[in-house]
């Protein structure tokens, strides 16, 4: 397979990083920095019309959004991180799906609001409204994982937890998984294999 992701590794194109480290291919990685000088330039507009990274060419086709590009990985190399037939695809997806509808967006805010930005910067009724919104999911992954032992399809690591883990990953620095024992490992598992340390090692900290 020829594969090129374009994207930083500080930027959510770590998760094709790390998705390709899993499934041990060989990539190019083009450096490709946010706005003007890299995202918003013509040339990367071809790609991706949205302005925005990451952005893959896997064999010629040119794919946007960072989890479909994952799924399409899986299902194209096959193997154990992919679905094994046409219901795990469902789930995978659902689960994918459902990481950037419920939880990305409040646990982006928690990261910005909560750790990364100044005290002075932060909006602190978005953090709170963010924490509120992130209750409820953050049941259900636990519940789902507690009952799974500890992964989301089929019983072992998948692209599906990897999608998950990368969105979770916004929460590092919260204290809102203290009272989660089963998201924890889990996430703490997802982070340790080797092609997450290889691939997260390319952000640089
Ligand atoms: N849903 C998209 C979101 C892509 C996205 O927002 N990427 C950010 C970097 S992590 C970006 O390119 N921001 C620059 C901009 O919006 O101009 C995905 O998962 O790939």
């Amino acid at each position: 397979m020829k594969l090129t992701i374009y994207g930083i590794a500080r930027s959510r194109a770590i998760r094709n990083l790390w998705m390709a480290e899993e499934l041990g291919l060989a990539y190019q990685h083009v450096q490709t920095v946010y706005g003007p000088e890299g995202s918003r330039k013509p040339d990367f507009l071809k790609l991706n019309p949205n302005g925005r990274v990451p952005a893959a060419d896997v064999d010629g086709v040119i794919l946007w959004e960072s989890l479909a590009i994952n799924l399409h990985l899986a299902k194209k190399v096959g193997g154990s991180l992919s679905p094994k037939d046409v219901d795990e695809d469902g789930l995978m997806t659902m689960w994918s799906m459902w990481a950037v509808t419920e939880v990305e967006t409040p646990a982006l805010a928690v990261l910005t609001h909560g750790s990364l930005k100044s005290e002075a910067e932060r909006d602190n009724a978005l953090l709170a409204k963010s924490i509120e919104a992130l209750k409820a999911p953050l049941a259900v992954l636990e519940a789902h994982l507690a009952a799974h032992s500890g992964h989301l399809v089929g019983g072992r690591f998948t692209v599906a937890d990897l999608n998950v883990a990368a969105c979770v990953f916004y929460l590092r620095l919260s204290n809102l998984l203290a009272d989660k024992p089963a998201i924890t490992a889990w996430y703490t598992g997802a982070m340790e294999r080797p092609a997450a340390k290889k691939a997260f090692a390319l952000r640089g900290d």
